[in-house]
C-alpha cells in the first residue's frame, strides 16, 4: 500500500471532545468517525486492526471446538417475553416496531435467540456438549456513551453459548472458555486478569470479568500482584487440570470496586504485593444453568430417559472495545506501538522525497517490492511532507517497524528501527530476516 493512496484522514489537532488517549488517537489517525452519539463508522485503518483482533478471537474459539454461526442484529420481542427479560432489560434495549406494528428490538445480547435455535434442533444428551458462537454488532442504549469505542451504543462482540447435559459438565465448558480467554488476550499482547464478578442482567451465580490494567479504565481494581505470575503452561487441556487452573486464579485476591473491602484486602494481601489500579473489562463470562432453557423450554433427553433443561453459559469478548483498550495499554508519551499480532502493517518505509528526490523514491519502491515478495505487509509513505512530520505521524499510527530512506543511507544499507528503540543500519536481507522472525 502507498500512503498517498490510502484513505487515512489524519487530523492535525487534538480533537477536543475526546477525553482519553485511545479516543483521541483513534480520531486523530482516522480510525473511526462518529456518526451519532456512541455510534461510529470504522474507517480503513481502524477496521483493519479490528478485523485482525476478530481473527485471533475466532481462531482461539475454533481451537476449543466452538462452532461459528451468525445470528441477526434485529430480533423479535417474542422470545424475550418468554424469558421474562423484555421488561427487565429496561431502557438500554432499543425497541423498534416494524410496518405491521410487531415489536422488534436491536439485540443487546443473544441468550434468548440462541436458546430458541438450540431447542428446535437438539434433543439428546448424545450431541452434547456443544459451544456455538457468533461475532456480531450489538446495541445498548447506554445512558452516557463515552470514551469512543470503549463505551458506545453500537459495538462489536464475540458471544459464545455453551450447552451441557449437567452442572458438572457445564462447569467444564466454563473452565475451557476461561482458559481460552487468557490465551486469546495473551495473543493480543494483553495481560488480562480474571476477576470474580457480579452477573447483572445476564444472570447466574458464577461469573468472571477479564480486565486489563490501564490507568484510564472505568473499573477500579484491587489485586495481589502474584496473579500476574500464574503460568498457563502448567495446565493441560483435561477437565481436571482446567478446574485446578480456575481454582488457582480464584484463590488469589483480585476484585473490582463492586466487591472491594479494604479490611479484607489488607488481611489477605501483603502490603508489598498490593496492586491498586484501574482496568478495562474486555471480556465477561457467565454460568447461569437453566435461567433461559427453563422458561424457553429448551429440553434434552438425558441418559435416564427423562427430559431436563439444558445447562447453559455465555461468554463475551468486546472486539471493538479491544481496539481502544489495546491503545490504552500501549500508547505512551505520544508514541503508539501496536502489538505485532494486530498491527495495521508489519513495517512502514518512510522515504524522504522533499525537493522531489526521485532517487530516494526509486530506492523505496525497490525495497517495497522486495518485501511484498516475501509476503510482508508493508506501507510505503510516499507523501510529500517533511521528515519530522512524517515521524510524528508514524509515532501515532504505530506500525511497529520502520525503514527510513533519507539522504544518509549508503548503498544497499538502510536505517531500520523498531518503534521505541534505536536505529540500526542494516542490509535489506538482514531487515527481511528480522521482519520474518
Ligand atoms: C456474554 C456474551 C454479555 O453480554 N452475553 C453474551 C453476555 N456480557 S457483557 O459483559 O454484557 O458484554 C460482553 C463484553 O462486551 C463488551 N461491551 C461493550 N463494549 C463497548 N461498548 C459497550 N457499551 C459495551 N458493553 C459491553 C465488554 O468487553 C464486555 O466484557
Amino acid at each position: 500500500m502507498h500512503l498517498s493512496k490510502l484513505f487515512i484522514p489524519i487530523l492535525k489537532d487534538l480533537p477536543s471532545e475526546a477525553k482519553i488517549k485511545s479516543h483521541q488517537l483513534m480520531l486523530r489517525t482516522g480510525m473511526i468517525k462518529q456518526s451519532a452519539a456512541g455510534i461510529y463508522s470504522w474507517l480503513p485503518l481502524g477496521f483493519k486492526i479490528m478485523k485482525k483482533i476478530e481473527s485471533i478471537v475466532r481462531e482461539e474459539q475454533n481451537s476449543i471446538g466452538a462452532q461459528e454461526l451468525l445470528m441477526p442484529t434485529i430480533q423479535s420481542s417474542e422470545i424475550w417475553k418468554e424469558s421474562g427479560r423484555y421488561e427487565d432489560y429496561g431502557e438500554e434495549m432499543l425497541r423498534i416496531k416494524d410496518r405491521q406494528g410487531r415489536e422488534m428490538l436491536y439485540g443487546p445480547t443473544n441468550e434468548e435467540l440462541i436458546t430458541d435455535i438450540f431447542r428446535t434442533s437438539v434433543k439428546s444428551y448424545k450431541s452434547l456438549p456443544q459451544i456455538l458462537y457468533h461475532i456480531q454488532w450489538k446495541f445498548r442504549d447506554e445512558i452516557r456513551p463515552r470514551f469512543g469505542v470503549m463505551r458506545c451504543r453500537e459495538f462489536y462482540m464475540k458471544d459464545a453459548y455453551s450447552f451441557d447435559v449437567n452442572d458438572e459438565q457445564a462447569r467444564n465448558s466454563y473452565n475451557k472458555m476461561f482458559y481460552s480467554y487468557i490465551k486469546t488476550f495473551n495473543r493480543l499482547g494483553l495481560k488480562a486478569i480474571p476477576m470474580a464478578a457480579d452477573t447483572g442482567p445476564i444472570g447466574g451465580d458464577l461469573s468472571h470479568e477479564f480486565i486489563i490494567l490501564a490507568e484510564t479504565g472505568e473499573s477500579h481494581i484491587y489485586a495481589d500482584k502474584s496473579i500476574l505470575e500464574i503460568n498457563l503452561n502448567k495446565y493441560e487441556a483435561s477437565d481436571k487440570s482446567l478446574e485446578e487452573m480456575r481454582k488457582d486464579f480464584s484463590s488469589i485476591y483480585a476484585v473490582t470496586d463492586e466487591k472491594f473491602k479494604s479490611d479484607e484486602f489488607n488481611k489477605f494481601v501483603k502490603k508489598e504485593n498490593q496492586l491498586k489500579t484501574k482496568g478495562i473489562e474486555v471480556g465477561h463470562i457467565f454460568y447461569f444453568s437453566d435461567k433461559y432453557s427453563k422458561p424457553l423450554n429448551c429440553l434434552i433427553d438425558n441418559k435416564g430417559g427423562s427430559k431436563t433443561p439444558v445447562c447453559m453459559g455465555s461468554y463475551g469478548i468486546g472486539i471493538s472495545r479491544l481496539v481502544g483498550a489495546t491503545i490504552e495499554a500501549n500508547y505512551n508519551n505520544e508514541i503508539m506501538k501496536w502489538p505485532k499480532s494486530i498491527a495495521p502493517f508489519d513495517v512502514v518505509i518512510i522515504v524522504n522525497i522533499s525537493k522531489n528526490n526521485k532517487e530516494n523514491l526509486e530506492k523505496a519502491e525497490k525495497v517495497y517490492k522486495e518485501l511484498k515478495k516475501q509476503n510482508i505487509d508493508v506501507l510505503l509513505d510516499d507523501v510529500d511532507e517533511n521528515m519530522s512530520n512524517k515521524f510524528k505521524k508514524h509515532d501515532l499510527i504505530g506500525i511497529p517497524y520502520q525503514i527510513i530512506i533519507g539522504s544518509k543511507t549508503e548503498q544497499n544499507k538502510y536505517e531500520f528501527k523498531e518503534l521505541k528503540s534505536k536505529i540500526q543500519i542494516l542490509s535489506l536481507d538482514n531487515i527481511k530476516s528480522q521482519l520474518k522472525k
